[in-house]
């Protein structure tokens, strides 16, 4: 195949992860240019373009060179490569990306005994992940009828198709409403940045090594907060001991007040009010949580 010097990102076109993973991108200084058939989205600053397909065939376009990386839920590039990518090229996890979660699991009618897996020896269990389910059956040793269907796999078990699905769970309201209870889990899902093991060597590895630092930037502030207050000199160790997890914070002199001093942190995750409040009781005051819009380390 002839070297490309863009490098191109496949993302699902139209569904869950779309417009998080979009978002996301876009947060790393990516934007794109439409174009009319909607499959090609040209970048616009940076040499990084986008294909949009259906998530399915993310891990094959990457496996075959035409996309260099993809974002795509764990649980389909897991199950690529216990089926159709098998013998084919490894594909690596390159970062997880925090969205789109949810998990892979095994639920049975509501009425069904259930107390460990080899009650599902000799079972017919409904799958869309035959590769996934496939490898945990066997790991336990279970010899059990893997029914693969396309979709409405929690429909099966009344339809009388088999005695229990494998489907991706999320709130649990799909399985509810369909009288079966979730019993097993097989993988903890979300989207992830998927790309081959190893990076390129020409021009395209540096752009996915500067996009992996500017994600690593996004991510963490995302889940960052700058906590800003005012601790009396004497309060100082008190407070620091309450600060949630974190660098060093930053400590300043405040002007015309040398009992006081300005703290600055960062703090990993969200910061309560009930944290502020024994912030505030151990002797601080002026205290201001912000969120983190970029940070390059
Ligand atoms: O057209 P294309 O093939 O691209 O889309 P798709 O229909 O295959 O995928 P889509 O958009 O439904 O999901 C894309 C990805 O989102 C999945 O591969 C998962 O990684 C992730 N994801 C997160 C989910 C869910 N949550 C989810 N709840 N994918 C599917 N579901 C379905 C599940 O299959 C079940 O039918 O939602 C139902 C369960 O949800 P709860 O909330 O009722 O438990
Ligand atoms: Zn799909």
């Amino acid at each position: 195949m002839k070297p490309r010097d863009r490098l191109r990102i496949a993302m699902q076109k139209s569904g869950r992860l779309t417009e998080p993973a979009l978002d996301l991108l876009n947060r790393c200084g990516l934007t794109f240019r439409q174009s009319r058939d909607k499959l090609f989205c040209f970048g616009e600053g940076e040499p990084v373009d986008l294909l949009l397909v259906r998530d399915d065939d993310i891990p094959g376009l990457i496996a075959q060179g035409v996309c260099d990386l993809g974002i795509v839920g764990r649980n389909v590039l897991s199950e690529y490569q216990y089926t159709a990518g098998q013998g084919g090229p490894e594909l690596a996890e390159w970062r997880p990306l925090g969205f789109g979660r949810c998990r892979l699991s095994i639920a049975v009618p509501q009425e069904m005994a259930y107390d460990e897996a080899a009650q599902l020896q000799g079972r017919r269990i409904a799958t869309s992940y035959p590769g996934l389910l496939g490898q945990w059956l066997r790991e336990r040793g279970l010899d059990a009828g893997v029914v693969t269907l396309a979709g409405s796999v929690e429909i099966a078990p009344r339809l009388g198709t088999a005695d229990a699905i494998c489907d991706l769970v999320q709130s649990g309201g799909t399985l509810v409403a369909n009288q079966l209870r979730e019993v097993e889990v097989l993988l903890e899902s979300e989207a992830v940045l998927a790309g081959p093991q190893s990076l390129p060597t020409d021009e395209r590895g540096d752009m996915i090594d500067l996009l992996l630092k500017r994600l690593d930037g996004v991510i963490q502030v995302r889940e960052s907060r700058l906590l800003l207050l005012q601790p009396s000199r004497h309060a100082l160790d008190a407070v620091i001991r309450l600060l949630p997890g974190g660098p060093q914070p930053t400590l300043l002199p405040v002007a015309g007040q040398p009992d006081q001093l300005m703290l600055q942190a960062l703090c990993a995750g969200e910061v309560s009010w009930r944290q502020l409040e024994e912030i505030k009781k151990a002797g601080a005051r002026e205290m201001f949580v912000l969120p983190v819009e970029k940070m390059l380390a």
